[in-house]
């Protein structure tokens, strides 16, 4: 806008068209690049073969390659491409991999196909958000790794296997996100982590339930991760926030090992009490406390059942979207060593409303990783 604006009366729009949040956001948009889109399309051309002729946008290939059309192609997460040789993870800044297992789950089972379900509705997004004013697709490189092999009958097997996966995938300098997979793998992904830092790791933990007994069932089930993880001698429990917890599926025996370790919970009338903001900075406070890392496990019943119906123990009374949502965008204005979001349950879902808020929670994350500069991680 500006010296000559008379000459053109349709851009007579100034910023008091805008509230605070709408004018960073349409104000952020005009800095983003679009190198990465004009390649992407440049891509598409070559290995989709341009349009048939009739196609007046020249932009538009044969096969479809890349975002779009959005129902169309073979769904990764966000359609990022599918990196068969997990060696080169380490070549992406996030690397998104799926932990297809329900063997730990108490009653409703089917997060088995959390991975997909949640890969299968990324396909709506498009890499830009508005009110962050972030394009992913301008800003980092993701690979989706495929799914880790979990062992069906075999919860310690199938342990090992995430553990030696999340790993791998830390290691490389990659960011983690793991799609559940109920929430058993908590233990594993926070165990493959932690014994690639010297320093002590923190835990920020979305849940309704506390997931802190030591076993269930006579099993490391999906109710114990907290209680193995936080036996790691650099996972301390003192660095543990329980965010949202509540209501009648909270085990007692959970509770009191919570108490005994000095875990800290926070009910979704505390969170809302306080505030939002005030929350996520008690949180921050708790789990960063002489930490070096932390990591975000984000169980989808933490929201109200009404909006995650696809899940293995709804509970009524939860957070609201724009809740978790606010709390999450404020986490991520610090670092992260990776996130896991669990017990999505497609099975169990309607009209993919849960996979959706799951997808939601991890391009929320990534995007407020960005924005605050934690991603990239690396300048090179
Ligand atoms: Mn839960």
């Amino acid at each position: 806008m500006g010296f000559n604006h008379h000459h053109h009366p349709h851009q007579h729009a100034t910023h008091d068209n805008y509230g605070p949040e709408a004018r960073y956001a349409v104000e952020r948009e005009a800095e983003l690049p679009t190198t990465k889109w004009e390649e992407e399309i440049a891509r598409g051309l070559e290995y989709g073969l341009p349009g048939a002729d009739s196609i007046v946008d020249r932009r538009i290939p044969t096969f479809s390659r890349g975002e779009l059309p959005h129902f169309a192609g073979i769904n990764t997460f966000l359609k990022a491409p599918y990196l068969e040789d997990v060696r080169r993870c380490g070549e992406y800044d996030v690397a998104v991999l799926g932990a297809p297992f329900d063997g730990g789950t108490t009653y409703r089972s089917g997060t088995r196909f959390g991975p997909q379900g949640i890969r299968k509705i990324s396909a709506l997004y498009g890499p830009y958000s508005f009110e962050l004013g972030v394009d992913l697709r301008e800003s980092i490189t993701i690979a989706d790794l495929g799914d880790i092999f979990t062992i069906p009958a075999n919860i310690e097997k199938t342990f090992d296997q995430i553990s030696k996966a999340v790993a791998h995938v830390y290691e490389s300098g990659a960011f983690p996100v793991v799609l559940g997979g109920d929430h058993s793998i908590g233990y594993p992904t926070v165990r493959g982590v932690a014994q690639h830092m010297t320093g002590n790791l923190g835990i920020i933990h979305f849940d309704r339930h506390v997931d802190t007994q030591e076993t269930d069932l006579d099993e490391r089930m999906h109710t114990t991760p907290w209680f193995h993880a936080t036996d790691i001698p650099n996972v301390p429990p003192k660095n543990l926030v329980q965010i949202g917890i509540g209501g009648w599926q909270a085990p007692r025996p959970g509770v009191k090992v919570g108490r005994e370790r000095g875990t800290t919970i926070m009910t979704v009338t505390d969170c809302v009490e306080m505030g939002i903001e005030a929350a996520a900075e008690r949180a921050l406070e708790v789990a960063w406390d002489g930490a070096d890392a932390v990591w975000l496990s984000f169980d989808v019943d933490c929201l109200d059942a009404a909006f995650v119906p696809g899940t293995g123990w709804p509970e009524p009374g939860g957070f609201l979207p724009r809740e978790v949502l606010k709390f999450i965008q404020l986490i991520a204005e610090r670092p992260l060593a990776g996130i896991e979001v669990v017990e999505c349950s497609p099975p169990y879902d309607n009209a993919e409303i849960t996979s959706l808020i799951a997808t939601r929670v991890i391009c929320d994350t990534l995007g407020c990783l960005v924005r605050a500069g934690h991603l990239p991680r690396r300048t090179s």
